[in-house]
Parts: structure tokens; C-alpha cells; sequence
């Protein structure tokens, strides 16, 4: 780990090399949700990048704005006020620290579970009325999209049933999480020629992760040559993740792709991040629709709660389905 002499708020963030304009994302798959085109397209780029910019998703742009404001309102409320609404783990807010296992990442977040398409009534996290109706708003519509997502990624892969995938996050019981991170400019660092790390690289653990952001760039997604690319930020555009369990329910057809954000020396990134998960008792292994005759799994079967565990044990960077290979 780098650390700058004289300048303690970056103490223990990993430093990375600051984007260079020239490394912008130029080939990015960017697909039409309201063109018949759809799910091939969606398919083609889970299988090439594991990764996609979803335009004409349906989602009023409002409702993006409202949950936005909403979020820049807490994240400027003083810090012991912030700190009330933690910890993190399991749901809450988290400052600077990812995980139990020491990642560090120049950032504050919000970690929240989804109860079917809203936030768990119980659950006193936000308590601001307003910025809890903003996200049970959002959070309905986000979850929406990701089912028309995976609908359009089983028909694009040529399974019949249609909710061969979607059903694995509409069904009840399904293990969704929501993330709002607020990545504050780090000025300590401007004109140094590096950044601080947001968010280390790392893959997601479920099927599906949808994001959208505000204006800030700052995500990168690596290519499968391990080429880090910028991913230019859209406010109106949702980026799609696909995530571990999903590579492995297609045997490895799409790719689970590496991600991570650089913090900005100048400006705010706000992100929000649906995560799609299964039921803790679903088994993940792939679809007997998807392998060919003769082709076996590529991975020892389990279940998504035995995964997530793993997963909650591993550091951000770990590669998890590793220890699932057969
Ligand atoms: C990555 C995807 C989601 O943000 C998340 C993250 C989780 C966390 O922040 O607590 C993890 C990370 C994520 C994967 C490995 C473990 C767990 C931090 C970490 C070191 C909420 C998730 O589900 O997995």
C-alpha cells in the first residue's frame, strides 16, 4: 500500500495511477432496451465485456434526480449525524472501510437490503422520510429493469423459458442489495499524477448489478486482455454488470467482469448500485438449457448462501469463484 507523507486523509488508501483521457472505454457495448435488437445485443456484450450502458430503459429521469438530491442531502449532513445511521454491517452507513477484512476505499456509503422492491419497513436506515420514499421509488423501478434485463439475456442466450434467469431475483425471497457511495473529491491529491482508489477492483458476488451515477467519472472496467478502460459517466444511462453467480449460471459464457472506481481530485461521485441476488437456498451451477451436448460444468455446485458467505470472508480483490473451480 502507497501512503503520502503529509497527507493523513489518504492514509491507508490505495493509490492508482491517475486515468489518462486516452484510456476512455471507446468500444463500450451501449444497447437499446426499447429496440427489438435487445437481447442479442445484451447477450453478445455479457459474453465480450460482462458489461453494457442500457439506454431508453424506461425509468423517469426524476425519480433518478429525486434519490440523487436526496443522497447529496445526507452525505452533507454533519459527520456524527451520518455516523447515527450506522454501521455498516449489515445494513447502514460505512465510511472509508469495505468489508470486515481491512479494503479501504475513499469513499461513504449507504448499504441497504431490499425487501421484495422496497426497503424492509423495519428497518430505521435512512430515517429522512423524503430520501426513504426517493429510494423505495427508485428501488422498484431499478428492480424492474433488472428483470426486463435478464428476460432479454435468456432470450438472447436461447432458452425458451423466458424467466429462466429473471425469476431467480423477482422470485420471494430473493437476496437483493442497494448501495448508494458517495466518493467526495480528493483535493489532497490534485496534480500529483495519482488518484485515490474509490472502490478496489473487484467482481460482484450476485447475477446482476445495474448503477447509475451522477456527471463524475471515476468507474473502470477491466477488458479480458487485463486492459483497464474508463467508462465515460451518462446520467440518464444505466451501466449492467454481470456478476459471479451469473458466470457461472451460464458456464462461463458471460463474464463476470472487474471493476473499480478512482475518486476524482475535484469533484463528487455519487453512485447507485441495485445488486441482484438469488434466494440464499438457490443452487447456483449452470443451466442444463445452456450446455451443449457433452460440455460439463466448470464449477463444483453450491448454493448462493453458501457463496455469499465465502464471499463476506474473501478481501475486495480475491478471486472468489476460484475456489469453486472443479
Ligand atoms: C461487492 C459488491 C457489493 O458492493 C457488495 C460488496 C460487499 C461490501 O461492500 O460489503 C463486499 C464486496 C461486495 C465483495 C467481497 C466482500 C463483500 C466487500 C467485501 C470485501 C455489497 C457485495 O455484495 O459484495
Amino acid at each position: 500500500m502507497v501512503v503520502l507523507a503529509g497527507t493523513p486523509a489518504v492514509d491507508h488508501i490505495p493509490l492508482l495511477r491517475s486515468p489518462d483521457p486516452g484510456d476512455n472505454f471507446s468500444g463500450m457495448p451501449v444497447v437499446d432496451l426499447s429496440r427489438p435488437g435487445a437481447p442479442r445485443a445484451i447477450a453478445d456484450a455479457c459474453e465480450r465485456f460482462g458489461f453494457f450502458k442500457l439506454v431508453n430503459h424506461g425509468v423517469a429521469l426524476d425519480a433518478m434526480d429525486r434519490l440523487e438530491s436526496e443522497a447529496v442531502r445526507f452525505f452533507s449532513l454533519p459527520q456524527a449525524d451520518k455516523d447515527r445511521s450506522g454501521p455498516a454491517y449489515p445494513f447502514g452507513y460505512g465510511s472509508k472501510r469495505i468489508g470486515l477484512n481491512g479494503d479501504m476505499g475513499w469513499l461513504e456509503y449507504l448499504l441497504l437490503a431490499v425487501d421484495s422492491a422496497s426497503l424492509p419497513a423495519a428497518s430505521a436506515v435512512p430515517s429522512c422520510a423524503l430520501f426513504r420514499a426517493a429510494l423505495n421509488e427508485y428501488i422498484a423501478a431499478v428492480r424492474k429493469v433488472a428483470v426486463r434485463v435478464m428476460e432479454a439475456m435468456a432470450e438472447g442466450l436461447g432458452i425458451a423459458q423466458a424467466d429462466a434467469l429473471s425469476a431467480m431475483v423477482a422470485a420471494e425471497g430473493s437476496d437483493q442489495v442497494f448501495r448508494v457511495n458517495h466518493y467526495p473529491p480528493c483535493h489532497a491529491l490534485q496534480g500529483l499524477g495519482c488518484s485515490a482508489t474509490g472502490f478496489g477492483e473487484h467482481t460482484d458476488p450476485q447475477l446482476i448489478s445495474v448503477l447509475r451515477s451522477n456527471g463524475t467519472s471515476g468507474l473502470q472496467i477491466a477488458l479480458q486482455s487485463g486492459h483497464w478502460v474508463s467508462v465515460p459517466s451518462d446520467r440518464d444511462a444505466f451501466f449492467v454488470n454481470v456478476g459471479d453467480s451469473l458466470q457461472v449460471l451460464t458456464n462461463r459464457r458471460f463474464k463476470s467482469v472487474k471493476h473499480r472506481v478512482v475518486a476524482n481530485s475535484l469533484k463528487s461521485r455519487v453512485s447507485m448500485i441495485y445488486f441482484g441476488g438469488p434466494a440464499l437456498t438457490q443452487r447456483i451451477a449452470p443451466l442444463p438449457q445452456l450446455l451443449r451436448e457433452g460440455e460439463q460444468s466448470l464449477y463444483k455446485d453450491f448454493t448462493w448462501g453458501e457463496y455469499k458467505k465465502a464471499a463476506y470472508n474473501s478481501r475486495l480483490g480475491d478471486n472468489r469463484l476460484a475456489h469453486f473451480h472443479r
